[in-house]
């Protein structure tokens, strides 16, 4: 069936894409991922916040279709961890993602199943490329802003969480002396250890 082009609008200043409803992610579903247990549990018991808001502009899930959206990301920590998304690797390995920074400040956290890692610093105006096989997952280190980003991928990817929500990303982002540091998780296993 013949596509037709069609044209949708990011809404910088609320932070939205008109007429879209967003996914809602809240902090119970990043159970087990901060390395402050104690601090998770805490801050579950007071309201299990809203971490982001994802906007979808999903296509069908065929070579050749891109999905595209845009992710806010609020600021805040569980203990010296900073917010920050669930990450994935995409389901068809093989397939990577351009990701665009619109507003506030963050790191994106990224490895391959071999364990080699990267962090890319995430301001207003920088695309972060993710090559093929890499694994993703923003992170917001500001104090009180948004981060806000769009992203564009091959529709057929798919999300494959299970790898990360088993033993998290090799490297975690928390506060040390009130700046970003990228430091070991813990968790994390080499591949030939699992
Ligand atoms: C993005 C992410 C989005 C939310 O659209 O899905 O920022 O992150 P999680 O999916 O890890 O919760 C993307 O990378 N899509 O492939
Ligand atoms: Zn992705």
């Amino acid at each position: 069936m013949l596509q037709l082009p069609f044209t949708f609008t990011l809404r910088q200043a609320d932070a939205c894409i008109e007429g879209y409803t967003p996914i809602v992610r809240r902090l119970s579903s990043l159970q087990g991922q901060f390395l402050d247990q104690a601090a998770f549990a805490a801050a579950l018991a007071q309201g299990d916040p809203v971490l982001y808001q994802v906007y979808a502009v999903d296509r069908p899930d065929v070579v050749g279709e891109l999905s595209s959206g845009l992710t806010i990301l609020h600021p805040g920590r569980v203990g010296d961890e900073y917010y920050m998304t669930k990450g994935h690797f995409h389901a068809v390995l093989e397939t990577g993602e351009v990701y665009y920074c619109l507003g506030g400040h963050g790191m994106m956290v990224m490895e391959t199943p071999e364990g080699d890692w990267r962090v890319a610093k995430m301001t207003p105006g920088v695309v972060v490329y993710v090559p093929p096989r890499w694994a993703h997952r923003s992170v917001n280190v500001s104090k009180d802003e948004d981060l806000v980003f769009f992203w564009v991928y091959p529709a057929h990817a798919g999300h494959n969480y299970g790898a990360i929500e088993r033993q998290g990303f090799r490297k975690l982002i928390v506060a040390r002396d009130g700046a970003p540091a990228v430091i070991d998780n813990p968790r994390w296993l080499p591949p030939e250890m699992r």
